[in-house]
């Protein structure tokens, strides 16, 4: 018999993504049983070409399921992943709540598959989508090379917030849309108002050096996910990384630059021949005829993909690298959709 799926958080944002790839991808379920919070309960969503009714969030909601992915917040699936492990369901969680666990997992299939064996908690956690939608082109360079230390800046969607964050975003432009805002001190801010959203500052026309909440030191939130989740998932726990997070007026794909440095010299074309070979990952790399990654062209895609790849001028060691993934895709539910599918895999 095919494995019962659960997906929980089915109605949010990356619920909404995970649907529709798995309406996409081979179909290896059974059931697949959409649960949500109990205001959502009762709606009926599409899932390969079928309507389901979603189902409230309960320890029933688990009877017979074999892998629940779960798409809610931090709180929600801290206090729920362990009620459904505790049935034999094997979690994939999304949230940030289990990542650093040492008994959990965290787990991206190009790079560390592996890692997938061991799951006392019976939870697999999946990583925040800053750091997916860098780190399967990063696994596949390192696996080459050696990697040392890591510089990293973000450009965020604001699709990362959920719903509200491209809420937002939409209604800020139509409110600066024809208009001269962007122009004075502040101008921006005073139309904005509070409309900030999920946001510290207007991100329409303007770009926020800001993600998640504040942690020791000036760092926030994002960035230590960032620089945690790279050292664990690559297996380097004392990679020196450095990343500082940014939103931008970009509905979904987040991009990134990065600074890697490598064991020992590396060349351009050595760099290009492994981003193009590897699973999951595109090189789209041809600035003379103005090619490279751009969220236009990357969002509602699979791959990661990687343009602007230099060695750096002074550091024949170190790489320079422009890299886009749609924040949703892998950077969410593919990546647990991907993870879900090993598991079942294991139990077929
Ligand atoms: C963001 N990475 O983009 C976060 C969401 N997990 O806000």
């Amino acid at each position: 018999v095919r494995p019962t799926l659960a997906v929980v958080g089915a109605t949010g944002a990356v619920g909404t993504v995970m649907l529709r790839i798995l309406s996409q991808r081979a179909d290896i379920w059974g059931e697949i049983r959409l649960v949500a919070s109990p205001r959502s309960a009762g709606r009926k969503l599409a899932v390969r070409g079928e309507e389901v009714e979603v189902v409230a969030l309960s320890e029933e909601a688990f009877d017979g399921v074999d892998v629940a992915m779960f798409d809610v917040p931090d709180e929600v699936a801290a206090q729920w992943a362990p009620v459904a492990a505790a049935k034999g369901v094997v979690v994939v969680d999304n949230s940030g709540a289990f990542r650093m666990d040492p008994q959990v997992p965290l787990v991206v299939p190009e790079v560390n598959a592996h890692a997938l064996r061991s799951r006392p908690r019976g939870i697999v956690a999946n990583p925040n989508c800053t750091t997916l939608s860098m780190i399967v082109a990063l696994g596949a360079l390192h696996a080459e090379y050696g990697l040392r230390e890591l510089v990293v800046s973000s450009y965020q969607a604001v699709s990362g917030a959920g719903r509200a964050g491209v809420d937002t975003l939409r209604r800020q432009i139509a409110l600066v849309a024809g208009t001269e805002l962007g122009t004075n001190p502040g101008d921006l801010r005073r139309a904005v108002g509070d409309a900030t959203g999920p946001f510290p500052e207007p991100v329409a026309l303007n770009v926020v050096p800001w993600a998640g909440s504040l942690r020791a030191d000036g760092w926030s939130s994002e960035e230590m996910k960032v620089r945690d989740e790279s050292r664990k998932i690559l297996g380097l726990p004392k990679l020196p990384v450095a990343v500082t997070c940014v939103r931008v007026p970009v509905v979904t794909t987040h991009s990134l630059t990065v600074h890697a440095r490598f064991q020992d010299e590396v060349t351009v074309e050595g760099a290009r021949e492994i981003i193009a070979t590897a699973p999951g990952v595109v090189l789209f790399d041809n600035p003379a005829a103005g090619e490279f990654p751009t969220p236009a062209d990357v969002v509602g895609t699979d791959p990661t993909w990687v343009g602007r790849v230099r060695r750096a001028l002074d550091d024949p060691t170190a790489l320079e690298l422009f890299v886009c993934g749609d924040n949703l895709r892998k950077g969410a539910a593919l990546n647990t959709a991907q993870i879900a599918e090993l598991v079942a895999a294991e139990l077929a």
